[in-house]
């Protein structure tokens, strides 16, 4: 059967101070528990763990049949805070379909999305209100929130048939690390990048 079928036009409102959309179909909830090894400091995420196992991000989604032709979209909310030099981030992925692109559009805070693709380019975009990021297929994308005390809000859309490959950057990493360099985000190359 075709799933198309099922849907209809909808909207959502978005509350860009608290960070929410209405109703959202699914609430991801990534506690520091799950960024196992994408942090370069073991040592301080250990300790981190072992007083608190923090919530790093949250993500809301409106469902829509996962299918070519339709669009996924949600919001992205990064908290403030570190490991060790590294600010909080997402676990940061390719889409399982490599040639699919994602529209990025910043509501809140101040962060940057550090981007590669498998021919070797890497990018950071700095993410401040109202700048909208276009993600190129083929681009593994991750956010980080370089602010101390705010969140860092966005919106997002991509195809709803994209996937998601966490494993590739789980097991390699991104190339480019942004540490805070003494109050100042920089961008250096990751040690641990394989
Ligand atoms: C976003 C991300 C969201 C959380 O919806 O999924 O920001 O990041 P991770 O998925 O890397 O944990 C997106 O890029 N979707 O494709
Ligand atoms: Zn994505």
């Amino acid at each position: 059967m075709d799933t198309r079928k099922k849907i209809r036009p909808f909207t959502f409102k978005v509350d860009f101070q608290n960070g929410k959309i209405s109703n959202p179909d699914t609430h991801i909830v990534r506690k520091l528990s799950s960024m196992k090894g994408q942090y370069s400091d073991e040592k301080s995420f250990n300790e981190m763990l072992d007083k608190k196992d923090c919530i790093l991000y949250e993500v809301y989604e409106k469902l829509v049949p996962e299918i070519e032709g339709e669009l996924l979209q949600g919001m992205s909310i990064v908290h403030p805070g570190k490991v060790g030099k590294e600010y909080f981030m997402t676990k940061g992925h390719f889409h399982s379909i490599l040639d699919t692109a994602e529209l990025y559009y910043c509501v809140k805070g101040h962060g940057y999305m550090v981007m590669e693709n498998p021919e070797g380019d890497w990018s950071v975009e700095e993410l401040i209100p109202n700048i909208v990021l276009y993600v190129p297929g083929r681009w593994a994308h991750r956010s980080i929130n370089i602010n101390n005390t705010e969140d860092l809000v966005t919106i997002f859309t991509y195809p709803a048939n994209a996937g998601h490959d966490y494993a590739s950057i789980e097991t390699k990493g991104f190339r480019k690390l942004v540490v805070d360099n003494n109050g100042t985000p920089e961008i250096i190359d990751n040690p641990g990048w394989k």
